[in-house]
């Protein structure tokens, strides 16, 4: 009994140490067994964090009936109490505060979470995980009075295992106390061009596992194989990993992988706790944006299978050329933000992903951009199977304090958070280690460790960043040193908005210093929806169309190595930089889809392009 409480008590210390969960985080969450802990919690408000120090600015006590992790509960009426969590004061999970009221709408700091739940219906031998979508931005988790651990990041998923010994029947209280204060020094900084919205924004649940489980896996086509010859000979190669979690991984164990439909079963031996493979496959079909298939998978350890839905393709450079499956292809995509604008809040449900993606097939594209965070993996399982390719990406934005190793190490951090979730996804095609970042030898520095470490994690997919454009002797030139590590060269394009005037983009010439695909990460100009007027005044639709019409005249006149673009952006988002009174009330305004999700004359443009582009790609 005793050395079972210092069991406890260790996982609990290093529990509370995790600030690298990506250790321990589980994948594949939702089809594994699973209590929702969404709905209405309670909330404090607490911008003094008056819960989380005393009046010494220390820490406050495990046990401090003050600490707001602790329920104050008075019996007599003579008690001070100072906090409660109250039925008038609650938030939904999932969910910004942000949207809640005025009173929230540009509250940066700490909000205390609060909600009971029962202990589920357990064996003796099962285990308890307490799981996050994500939290922005700092996040320290409490149960019954004990911390569970801390996570920092405010777009990844992240765990905490709770023993059983720690839960009661009944009332089990949970807090969790969430800060989006910005700071200088965390990723992103103090500067973005986008609503920093508070909260428990993703899906809470307790995973439920047997006693020895798989946490990590990849299953994937060999990037190394022709897949010419593959495709000719109906045989495919097939590798991929597994971590598996539990006492008893560390003696032989064996995985089992099965996919019904065609037949195959494989079985993997597992030393230690992990193991890699390598097996090829027949009759398997191909993954693409024409024909998205996917595979009910199961992989069995002991008594029990997990399932997952997953895609097999191969994307790779050949030369100036991305190819999909041996094919060249041509991104016909656009960018977008976690946001649903017309409830102006963030997006993070099934449905909300359903709606985003309406608007990208509408659009006639195949590709979505994610700027400027990794978003919910309800957008990755919808892309996978809706058949859009992807670009993911991490928060590092603008001017990140690039001479930080810190920093580093928490941009690695949400990368390698990023690359764990969703590594079985098949649409997601690019990870992106950052956004127009200021070219200086740090700076290089610092984005090419985030490359690197991109590859050394997954080389299955292609590693990016969204460049600036370069100009020398009249040319728009793109030298930045950075696109030498990258496997795709990309730009954000606003000739003829944050410059001149749309006519000049037909006169510009483009020059790249790497003989690499070029793609526009971003190209747009603002409107108002609904405000009508000439094509050269601003903020009008018809600019907006004007400027559209323009940039696909000159693509058409780009070096070969051009294959796509995802313009900015599918809707207008909510940003505080954005202070015209008249046309912009704190949107950004490059939707082609405006916050009441009306559609901009733009849209019709840029869609009747890719409809061109998808004819020119098909033959
Ligand atoms: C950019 C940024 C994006 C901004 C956009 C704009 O280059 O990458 O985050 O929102 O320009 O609208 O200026």
């Amino acid at each position: 009994m005793i050395f079972r409480r210092f069991l406890i008590a260790v996982i609990l210390f290093f529990g509370s140490l995790s600030g690298f969960a990506q250790e321990n985080l589980i994948i594949n969450t939702q089809n594994r067994k699973q209590v929702s802990l969404n709905g209405t919690w309670h909330y404090l408000i607490d911008p003094y964090e008056t819960g989380f120090y005393n009046y010494r600015y220390k820490e406050k006590g495990e046990k401090d009936p003050e600490a707001y992790w602790n329920n104050p509960n008075p019996h007599k009426k003579t008690d001070r109490k100072e906090h409660e969590y109250s039925d008038d004061y609650t938030l939904e999970v999932p969910g910004d505060w942000n949207s809640k009221d005025d009173v929230f709408k540009y509250y940066e700091g700490s909000v205390w979470y609060q909600r009971e739940f029962d202990k589920p219906e357990l064996d003796k031998e099962e285990r308890v995980f307490l799981y996050f979508g994500a939290v922005n931005y700092e996040v320290h988790v409490y149960l019954n009075g004990k911390k569970l651990g801390m996570h920092k990041g405010g777009f990844t998923p992240f765990n905490f295992e709770i023993p059983q010994e720690m839960l009661q029947k009944s009332g089990n209280f949970l807090v969790v106390k969430v800060d989006n204060k910005r700071y200088a020094d965390e990723v992103p900084t103090l500067n973005t061009d986008w609503w920093n919205y508070g909260g428990i924004t993703r899906d809470v649940k307790l995973i439920i596992t047997p006693q020895n489980f798989i946490q990590q896996y990849a299953l994937h086509l060999d990037q190394s194989q022709d897949i010419e010859k593959s495709i000719k000979r109906k045989k495919f190669n097939i590798s991929g990993y597994f971590k598996l979690n539990g006492p008893n991984t560390s003696s032989e164990e064996k995985v089992t992988i099965e996919i019904p439909e065609i037949g195959l079963k494989k079985k993997v031996d597992i030393v230690g706790s992990e193991a890699t493979f390598n097996f090829d496959a027949k009759k398997i079909e191909l993954w693409s944006p024409e024909n998205p298939k996917l595979y009910e998978v199961e992989f069995t350890l002991g008594e029990t299978t997990l399932t997952d839905q997953i895609g097999f393709r191969k994307v790779e450079v050949s030369g100036k050329d991305v190819l999909l499956n041996g094919k060249e292809i041509f991104m016909r995509g656009i960018s977008l933000h976690e946001e649903f604008a017309p409830e102006v809040r963030r997006a993070n449900t099934k449905d909300d992903a359903s709606k985003l993606f309406g608007w990208v097939k509408d659009l006639n594209a195949n590709m979505v951009r994610l700027a400027h965070y990794p978003h919910n993996e309800y957008m990755t399982r919808a892309a996978d199977s809706l058949g859009i390719l992807v670009w993911s990406e991490i928060p590092v934005y603008w001017t990140i304090d690039f001479k930080n190793n810190e920093v580093l190490e928490k941009a690695k951090k949400q990368l390698d958070e990023m690359i764990i979730r969703d590594q079985n996804r098949a649409s997601v095609i690019i990870w992106s280690v950052g956004n127009e970042t200021p070219v200086s030898e740090a700076r290089t520095r610092f984005m090419k460790s985030l490359v690197m470490h991109a590859k050394e994690k997954d080389n299955t997919r292609l590693i990016s960043a969204a460049l600036e454009v370069g100009y020398n002797r009249g040319k728009n030139y793109i030298d930045d040193p950075l696109g030498e590590y990258t496997d795709i060269v990309s730009v954000n394009e606003y000739l003829g908005w944050y410059g001149d005037l749309p006519h000049a983009k037909v006169k510009s010439k483009w020059e790249t210093a790497y003989k690499k695909p070029l793609f526009f990460s971003e190209t747009g100009a603002g409107a108002k929806g609904g405000f009508h007027a000439d094509k050269e005044t601003r903020w009008s639709e018809e600019f907006q169309e004007w400027y559209f019409e323009e940039t696909l005249k000159m693509m058409e006149q780009m070096p070969d190595n051009f294959m796509g673009l995802s313009p900015w952006i599918l809707v207008d988002f909510r940003s505080p930089k954005r202070n015209n009174p008249k046309f912009q009330e704190g949107w950004n305004r490059k939707g082609l889809i405006d916050n009441q999700g009306n559609k901009k004359k733009a849209f019709y443009t840029l869609k009747k392009y890719y409809e061109k582009k998808e004819k020119e790609y098909e033959d």
